[in-house]
């Protein structure tokens, strides 16, 4: 069973590979997108090492010189294949940019801990072709951007966007996205639905405002402290990752003769800082509305995403909110990436309702952390078989399975083959299909 995933998974992350880098879906996203291409690497390291430092590397050499990596590298001027698309950012018009054309927004910093984990992958190759040495540089920067430009009031990352959070229309964002000027809807272009249901996708009025607000930090020439801009939330998915993988980098640090110290100890202070968004009536960790100061009171997957860290005080909690009526962890068809009770979920829209696999992925990585392996290798096991089922659809329903969204979906096939090579090769702990772990 697993083999023939295993060889269905390959052929999608073949047929989406360009040549440096792997387009998230065909059609829907024709381009290189941040986090997918780290989750994108984590698989593509047990093909070819090669190939997953080319992924990395490729989002990499589209650094700006503040340090930010873009959420999106356009592959071509082709304007009119995904909006807003390279015409929209002009981002060669701004200053500090690269001599790709990128967005100007980021997303969650998953990319040293995909580093770390395509170095582990292969040590020998790694070493031998100085990978950690070339991309520590480019790595160390993205997080001093995060740290001076991004975490400007202590308690985490700002976001300035949804897409920045890649949760893109998570319940968490309606209260403040409802502070945002819309451009008019006959303005919008949805090249998206050309590729998904409407019904599966963010809805015109969504549309409306993310164009609004990307067109405001656009104007402000992505000033991240400019005080007019509406939208600026921090995000516990989004604060779990950045601390990640600030260990990944001292860890990549201490293992080409770099100072590790500044690394662990930024990681302390974020995960300390973390605390200022667990909300305990709620039982996981929620977003702050930093212009308003207050917690977005919604359970959602994201809350849940810190389980991945080893020192936070409130794994207990966090595993009886998995495993409650919300989120049904082991009855549920992975982890839903909203709260199963609330009124407005909705099981096949996009990130209010479906499971989706890199949570899935992250929370699996949490439960081995925090010993609850048997459940780990239960999810594990769910990951690889509902994709393989969906044909590696981009989400599913989170009760019954169905595909939704994309089909051969990148992360989802490289996460599946994550989980399935890495317990053969034993180079993590994450897939036991007999449950020995
Ligand atoms: C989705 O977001 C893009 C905008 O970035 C979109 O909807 O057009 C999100 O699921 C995001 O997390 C993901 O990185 C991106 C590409 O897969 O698609």
């Amino acid at each position: 069973m697993s083999a023939l995933i295993e060889s269905a998974a390959i052929q999608v992350l073949r047929e989406n590979w360009r040549g440096t880098y792997t387009v998230p879906a065909r059609g829907l996203y024709p381009h290189q997108w941040s986090w997918d291409s780290a989750f994108i690497a984590i698989g593509l390291r047990h093909l070819s090492p090669r190939r997953a430092q080319l992924e990395l590397e490729s989002i990499l050499s589209a650094q700006w010189q503040d340090g930010r990596l873009p959420q999106i590298v356009f592959s071509s001027a082709d304007d009119g294949a995904y909006s807003p698309g390279p015409g929209f950012w002009r981002s060669q018009l701004l200053p500090g940019s690269p001599s790709l054309p990128t967005a100007g927004l980021i997303q969650p910093p998953n990319h040293a801990l995909a580093a770390l984990l395509v170095h582990e992958a292969n040590p020998e190759e790694s070493h031998r072709n100085g990978f950690l040495d070339r991309v520590y540089p480019s790595l160390a920067a993205w997080h001093r951007y995060l740290r001076t430009r991004r975490a400007t009031h202590g308690i985490g990352l700002e976001l300035v966007h949804p897409w920045e959070t890649g949760m893109d229309n998570s319940p968490s964002w309606d209260a403040p996205i409802e502070r945002v000027p819309g451009v008019p809807i006959e303005e919008i272009e949805r090249p998206d639905l050309l590729h998904a249901e409407v019904s599966e996708r963010p809805s015109n009025q969504d549309y409306s405002r993310y164009l609004g607000l990307a067109a405001a930090y656009r104007d402000c020439g992505l000033d991240d402290t400019n005080p007019s801009l509406p939208f600026r939330v921090v995000d516990p998915a989004t604060t779990a990752l950045w601390a990640e993988s600030e260990r990944a980098l001292g860890i990549i640090a201490r293992a080409i003769g770099q100072d590790a110290v500044p690394h662990e100890q930024e990681r302390r202070r974020i995960v300390e800082n973390l605390e200022a968004q667990w909300v305990e009536h709620l039982g996981c960790y929620a977003p702050i509305d930093v212009l308003t100061g207050r917690a977005i009171e919604h359970r959602t997957v994201s809350g849940l995403i810190p389980l991945m860290l080893a020192d936070i005080p409130h794994s207990d909690d966090l595993l009886r909110t998995l495993r409650g009526p919300g989120f049904r962890l082991g009855h549920a068809v992975m982890v839903p990436s909203y709260d199963l009770e609330a009124d407005d979920v909705d099981l096949a829209l996009y990130w209010r309702g479906p499971s989706w696999f890199n949570t899935a992925w992250l929370l699996m990585r949490g439960l081995r952390t925090h010993g609850a392996h048997e459940e780990a290798n239960a999810l594990a096991e769910q990951l690889v078989r509902h994709a393989g089922a969906s044909e590696f659809a981009e989400y599913v329903d989170p009760l019954t399975g169905a595909a939704h969204g994309s089909r051969a979906f990148s992360w989802t096939a490289a996460l599946a083959l994550d989980v399935i090579r890495s317990e053969e090769t034993g180079i993590t702990a994450s897939y036991d299909p007999r449950g020995r772990r």
